[in-house]
């Protein structure tokens, strides 16, 4: 069973002024089309066919360059859609669990923003900033290159769920934003959809929460 392209959850245009449909467009059909691709040939006729995305990362050292590049390409593209919405932006409802572990663990939702956004502004090159949760339910921000991620068990993160995660590659904003990244990272705060973000993280490590 090969995996599939999720079908995006909004149109082209729908996060429009903040992320163009043109980007969106290509970003969807050709980059994330893209990776399913190569990672399903690139498991083909392996035993990695059939397990779950989550299992091949959680091992991939052991597995070729392209697992690791296309694997966490189709995963992280998967996260990075479900977590942006038309409806979304702002901050989260103090009613939401996600709001309480911000302010909690990161003392407030504009201490959070700030040091997320720093997460992306500083990523050298390509890469993605993470909001993830640890096993003990407690939340931290980190940083990868290309597209790895934190279930990597390569990766120089923490271990931890990730439960929100920031594009930061070029191909991402350079239709609309250019070199200006800063721009882009801020327009992201406008699309985030708090509703997924705090399902995620009540679904991380169930009967953990504090709340
Ligand atoms: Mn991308």
């Amino acid at each position: 069973m090969a995996f599939k392209l999720p079908d995006l959850p909004y149109d082209y245009n729908a996060l429009e002024p903040h992320i163009d449909a043109r980007t969106m467009e290509i970003h969807y059909t050709k980059h994330h089309q893209g990776y399913t691709n190569k990672l399903n040939a690139a498991i083909e006729g392996t035993d990695l066919e059939g397990k779950s995305i989550e299992e091949i990362l959680a091992n991939v050292s052991r597995y070729p360059t392209a697992v690791r590049n296309n694997g966490g390409g189709y995963y992280n593209h998967n996260l990075y859609w479900s977590i942006m919405s038309p409806d979304g932006g702002g901050e989260p409802s103090d009613r939401m669990n996600i709001k309480k572990a911000i302010d909690r663990d990161f003392g407030s939702f504009e201490n959070f923003k700030a040091e997320f956004s720093k997460a992306g502004a500083t990523r050298f090159g390509s890469g993605w900033a993470w909001l993830c949760v640890d096993p003990d339910d407690k939340l931290f921000i980190c940083s990868t290159p290309n597209q790895d991620n934190p279930l990597m068990d390569l990766s120089a993160c923490p271990k931890g769920t990730p439960i929100l995660g920031m594009d930061v590659w070029e191909h991402a904003y350079y239709l609309k934003y250019q070199n200006r990244r800063g721009d882009y990272i801020s327009a992201f705060f406008n699309v985030i959809n708090w509703q997924e973000v705090t399902k995620r993280y009540n679904d991380a490590n169930p009967g953990a929460s504090s709340f």
